[in-house]
């Protein structure tokens, strides 16, 4: 066990009790102000839109993964503003995306899970997908690689969209370990071959160019969605004997309930840990945990690759003083951690983000309020087509781009639903919320956690007691549960599901 493991309970219970009566209540629910106009902050001339997939927080500037190698995504940083506490709507690429790429919440579409897609939405249907807008404000639109989830163009009318040959794509049998779900990793390749280079050199010809037109140009890079294959010289980077494994699988206790840390979790937060066992069960008995880590991290250093071919481009081209550059990535990624793998849940690994901004008055600063991809849309619009669009769901991040301690509001909603047994008729999503010190979630069923998921990242210790009702919780927490509860959609307000593709 971890020394960090031996945190003393009580001792804690009590700093979160002060920590929250300092923070959450005073500062992080005063009423929000207006966001200040600033003439520097744009508009500018050009977009470009760089989606990763399935990218967590193990890069260099959101410091998940000390070591890992990541020199493009800091170059990025260091002209940007980092969005430290940054979180997807919801942990899985079809919802998120559509979260993201429409600005509504989920529970107004209907799209909750993969089973559901944007264009069964009818909310969706006169709904303009960020891209459209830009093209119908007179903008080229270029695209490459995903950026929707289903069809990776989504309903945008694109002037031109940038396709990888045809020959990078094939996975190999040789050498490839698969352990279910999709969860296929191992070296083969050259950087030739695969269709994020390919795709990043012709993103990168554009930007190398003039254009008469304003341009909106969005690029998705796949790794490191799985399958975890890149070429040999990333996995060298991540030499086996050095690769760490999250500290709660250091104990050799490998049996999900049976986990010290489970000992608090209530039954609904075992329920979302089990949709992936079949991956932690393979990895675990064939003994194959660090190799599932380092085919992650060479993914990861993989992208940051195809993310510097970009880069150099923009930097050495004619638009690197009139671009607005926005990068994310759709959700997290568990590696281990409460032996969750992959996404589904709703803690910190699996919902934490990168988002960078960066263009020319924006300051490179370290933002740690809480942001949801939901404000993506509304920020793009505000700050280059000036156009404020208060019916969407989030809102432009303009107030934290000129000052990071701007009035801002104080949470970010996720939720994640698994379809129940009925096909879906009786759903009801798990919805969680970051602050900026504190994660709550409550699922379906009542069940509950808190977190003070600044002084415990690892979200080892639940505040809320799952052995206590409501009422018989300590009093900081029945205050905390209260306030995050009424920030909770109703029941009645969520729109059922678009349909369940799969029972
Ligand atoms: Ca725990």
């Amino acid at each position: 066990m971890s020394k960090n493991k031996k945190f003393n309970r009580r001792k804690f219970m009590k700093a979160s009790g002060q920590a929250l009566a300092s923070s959450a209540l005073m500062t992080g629910f005063t009423s929000l102000l207006g966001a200040q106009e600033n003439p520097t902050l744009g508009p500018y001339r050009n977009v470009l839109f760089i989606a990763v997939d399935d990218l967590n927080d193990w890069i260099a500037p959101l410091g998940g993964y000390p070591g890992v190698i990541t020199p493009n995504f800091e170059r990025l940083a260091q002209r940007s503003a980092v969005f430290q506490n940054a979180h997807a709507v919801v942990p899985a690429c079809s919802p998120s995306r559509t979260a993201a790429l429409f600005g509504y919440y989920p529970h107004r579409t209907g799209v909750y899970t993969n089973d559901h897609m944007f264009d069964d939405s009818r909310f969706i249907k006169d709904k303009k997908a960020l891209p459209q807008v830009f093209k119908e404000a007179g903008f080229k639109t270029i695209g490459s690689g995903k950026i929707f989830h289903g069809s990776e163009k989504g309903p945008v009318d694109w002037n031109d969209y940038l396709n990888a040959d045809k020959s990078g794509n094939k996975e190999p049998e040789d050498g490839i370990e698969s352990v279910g779900r999709g969860v296929n990793f191992g070296a083969s390749f050259t950087d030739d071959e695969m269709g994020d280079v390919q795709r990043a050199r012709k993103v990168a010809t554009r930007l190398s160019n003039s254009h008469n037109q304003q341009l909106f140009l969005a690029y998705g890079i796949f790794r490191p969605h799985t399958p975890l294959i890149v070429p040999q010289r990333y996995f060298d980077m991540y030499p086996i004997e050095n690769v760490h494994l999250p500290l709660n699988l250091e104990n050799g206790i490998y049996n999900i309930g049976g986990h010290p840390d489970h000992s608090d979790l209530p039954p609904a937060a075992i329920k979302f840990i089990e949709q992936y066992s079949i991956v932690h069960n393979r990895l675990n008995n064939q003994n194959l945990r660090r190799e599932a880590i380092q085919a992650y991290l060479a993914s990861i250093t993989f992208a940051d690759y195809c993310l510097g071919i970009v880069l150099d481009a923009l930097e050495a081209g004619p638009n690197n003083d009139n671009t607005l550059i926005v990068l994310w990535s759709d959700h997290g990624w568990q590696l281990g951690e409460k032996l969750a793998w992959k996404k589904k849940t709703l803690w910190e690994r699996a919902t934490r983000v990168p988002v960078m901004i960066s263009g020319p008055g924006i300051q490179p600063t370290n933002v740690q309020q809480p942001i949801s991809l939901i404000d993506l849309y509304p920020t793009l619009t505000d700050l280059v087509l000036g156009q404020k669009l208060p019916e969407l769901d989030g809102r432009s991040l303009r107030p934290l781009l000129i000052d990071r301690n701007a009035n801002w509001r104080p949470t970010a909603l996720q939720n994640w639903t698994i379809q129940p047994k009925d096909g879906g008729v009786n759903f009801e999503p798990a919805f969680a919320l970051r602050t900026r010190t504190h994660r709550y979630i409550r699922y379906y069923n009542g069940d509950r956690e808190l977190y003070h998921t600044q002084q415990d990242p690892n979200e080892w210790f639940n505040l809320y007691d799952p052995s206590k009702s409501l009422k018989d919780q300590k009093r900081f927490v029945r205050t905390m549960v209260r306030m995050f509860d009424g920030l909770i959609p109703s029941k009645n307000s969520l729109r059922k599901p678009v349909n369940w593709k799969s029972v």
